[in-house]
């Protein structure tokens, strides 16, 4: 792995509807992210936050596709700084946010790796586009975004479309899809493990075939970990928890074999809401798992 990182928060809360998930970069560094990682020997920068506008000062109104203009310009910053990163030779470490974020971080690292693997941990398939999307917000879209799939100002972000290959990307923890993203996953194909998998396979098997799916024909692999993927019971502080989840130690368990198999190439970790947490718990289980992915061991 990489021994330098870069951590760059974004506190953005445009691309869904509820307050202080802003918060959440702010969160997991009083977690001490950046301790963790040194400790384990990483070369660690904080370049602090990007900046993105109040839900105060939004502009855009744009019909069930929430805060447009302000998630387009967001994101569209967002994949310079990480594109940047990356061609300075570390490691981007993304602290959201809502998931977004995922659309600017993933622009700006496909930038380089252009035939980018994605693993994306979540209880959601963020699979809608404004036609779909039962709520109009940005968060639950930007998977298929990244795909090439959705309103060109999302799709064209950062100059380039689609950002990677459905044949590229697996989802694993899901557990609660809207009908438009049932279809679109059989349309195109996508590798799911759904909570179904997850129990009835089992983490290790999962992960050893999420590794070697993703790994398969790419030059990079990418981690977005919305923190709603693990189950409510330890990760109480996100905006639409689903019951049903992840427990911490299969999220550790995947973690740890990620570290093991030495793929990830740059992470986000999202959706962290302090208001809706207890004593800053989710921002600890995230930077723990942090912790895992960077090679952490208890002996
Ligand atoms: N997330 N499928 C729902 C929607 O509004 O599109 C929920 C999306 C949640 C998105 O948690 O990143
Ligand atoms: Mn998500
Ligand atoms: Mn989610
Ligand atoms: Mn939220």
């Amino acid at each position: 792995m990489n021994r330098k990182v870069s951590i760059l928060g974004v506190p953005m809360d445009l691309g869904q509807g509820r307050r202080g998930v802003d918060m959440g970069p702010s969160a997991m560094r009083y977690a001490n992210a950046k301790e963790r990682l040194e400790k384990l020997g990483f070369e660690v920068k904080d370049l602090g936050d990007i900046p993105v506008p109040s839900i105060e000062e939004r502009t855009s109104n744009e019909l069930n596709l929430k805060c447009l203009d302000e998630v387009v310009e967001v994101n569209q910053v967002l994949a310079d700084r990480v594109s940047e990163i990356v061609a300075g030779g570390s490691f981007p470490l993304i602290l959201g946010g809502d998931h977004s974020i995922a659309i600017g971080t993933i622009a700006g690292v496909a930038r380089h790796y252009k035939r980018l693997g994605v693993i994306w941990f979540d209880a959601h398939g963020d699979l809608n586009t404004g036609e779909t999307s039962p709520s109009g917000n940005i968060h639950g879209m930007s998977l298929a975004v990244s795909l090439g799939i959705g309103h060109e100002r999302l799709t064209g972000i950062g100059g380039y479309a689609p950002k990677i290959k459905p044949e590229n990307v697996v989802i694993i923890g899901v557990r609660e899809l809207d009908e438009g993203e049932k279809h679109l996953i059989r349309e195109i194909g996508l590798k799911v493990y759904t909570m179904h998998e997850v129990n009835r396979l089992g983490m290790t098997k999962v992960m050893e075939e999420a590794i070697s799916h993703v790994t398969q024909g790419t030059d990079g692999v990418h981690l977005s970990l919305d923190l709603d993927g693990l189950d409510p019971h330890d990760a109480p502080g996100v905006g639409t928890p689903v019951i049903g989840g992840l427990t911490y130690r299969e999220s550790h368990l995947a973690m740890e074999m990620l570290a093991e198999a030495d793929i990830i190439t740059s992470a986000e970790f999202v959706e962290v809401n302090p208001i809706l947490d207890h004593s800053n718990k989710t921002a600890k289980v995230a930077v723990a798992l942090m912790g895992s992915l960077f090679g952490e061991k208890l002996l």
